[in-house]
């Protein structure tokens, strides 16, 4: 599929929203054979992900995507591509929604939303709203379930997943290159999570535990709660700290490939907001989600979709240690005996993970019905 598609990007805060539209456009560069022009109003929280971005260049090509920095005044001169999609609600400027409607053939208008496993979701998947403009603009909504847009992932992911999880030698070089020393019979966990209460507790059970537990933690926001805890002034990445049954290791953010690959490795993987929280699914491996906070505690229906439908197929009490694990550390206590309750489950959520993801890889990826959707709307405009 020739032709060329708008993403707009703004970034209200984290990695979160340009993680999200990254991943997309690279895909459907790779994957769609489409050009995709990236519009980001914040390059300095892309970078840290690519790390070739410039951040003084109006223009540049990353990885096959033209990124350009998001201003009302470079948008002005620029013929709208065939789809446009605002990520995340954010708003076009209004001299560019003019030039999209003065199309001989309008461009088909997108908003992506943000992930939720709410049940309304699937009927709000793909509904049009008629726009001042005379535009229509579609709501597309990622999802876990038929009828959603479904969660990004990559064609060649999980056989790329797969062959690392397969190699021991590329896994010990992998980490090797990112500074970690494997330590032979521990359970490796990382740990990206946004500040949070329960982090003390969670520590507190890991040293005391009965089993060796190395912690690989990227910089990042919880950075400041860990040093308390470990009652250190200051740490730089690399650095490693030993606490009874736990190594706690601090690592450089990474470039979010190799992230996707620290996941891989990692036997359990704490994660927040919405991208690395759908890479985590895509590792195969037990998980533990830190929501991103929402006004009026909104955020807690979501957790809850979501867990109503991870836990299915689980045992019981498999399912409440996990449910019990996941509540505490949203809350931000209780850490320490929900992590208790959890270890006699590693088997059966290790081999719930592995299922998890096979049962989602079998509905289509994002990239491809957002794809499919274009050819449909042309289909019916024809
Ligand atoms: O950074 P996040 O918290 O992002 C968001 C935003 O806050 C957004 O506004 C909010 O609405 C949304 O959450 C729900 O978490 P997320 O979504 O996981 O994004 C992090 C990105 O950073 C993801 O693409 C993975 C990447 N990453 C790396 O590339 N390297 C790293 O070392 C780490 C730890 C993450």
């Amino acid at each position: 599929m020739a032709g060329q598609w708008d993403i707009f990007c703004a970034v209200v805060d984290n990695y979160g929203d340009i993680g999200v539209t990254l991943r997309l456009a690279r895909q459907l560069v790779a994957e769609q054979g489409v050009a995709v022009r990236l519009w980001v109003d914040d390059l300095r929280s892309l970078q840290p992900l690519c790390p070739a971005t410039s951040l003084t260049e109006p223009q540049q090509w990353l990885e096959g995507v033209e990124v350009r920095a998001w201003t009302v005044e470079a948008t002005a001169d620029v013929v709208p591509g065939e789809v446009v999609i605002e990520a995340f609600a954010c708003e076009l400027p209004a001299t560019f929604i003019a030039a999209m409607a003065a199309q001989p053939r309008p461009p088909l208008w997108l908003n992506l939303e943000y992930l939720s496993a709410e049940d309304w979701v699937a009927g709000c998947h793909a509904l049009p709203s008629p726009q001042p403009s005379g535009l229509r603009k579609f709501f597309f909504f990622p999802g876990f379930t038929e009828g959603t847009g479904g969660l990004l992932r990559e064609g060649d992911l999980l056989a790329c997943r797969d062959a690392l999880q397969a190699d021991v030698a590329a896994r010990t070089a992998f980490l090797e290159r990112l500074g970690v020393t494997l330590q032979a019979g521990a359970r490796l966990i990382s740990l990206f999570a946004y500040e949070n209460t329960g982090l003390g507790e969670w520590l507190e059970a890991m040293a005391g535990g009965e089993e060796a537990v190395q912690l690989l933690v990227p910089q990042g926001r919880i950075q400041a709660q860990l040093q308390d805890w470990l009652g250190v002034a200051a740490m730089q990445p690399g650095q490693v700290w030993q606490r009874g049954c736990l190594q706690v290791q601090l690592l450089s953010f990474m470039e979010q490939g190799d992230y996707d690959r620290l996941l891989w490795c990692c036997d359990f993987n704490a994660v927040r907001g919405e991208d690395s929280f759908v890479r985590a699914q895509w590792a195969a491996r037990p998980l533990l989600w830190h929501i991103y906070q929402q006004a009026e505690d909104a955020h807690w229906d979501k957790l809850e979709a979501f867990l109503g439908l991870y836990v299915e197929g689980l045992s019981e009490p498999a399912a409440l240690a996990l449910l019990g694990l996941w509540r505490a550390w949203n809350a931000g206590q209780g850490m320490g005996p929900a992590w208790q309750v959890l270890q006699p489950h590693w088997l059966e959520l290790a081999e719930h993970a592995r299922q998890w993801s096979a049962r989602k890889a079998a509905y289509p990826d994002l990239a491809t019905a957002l794809a499919q959707f274009y050819r449909n709307s042309l289909s019916c405009a024809a």
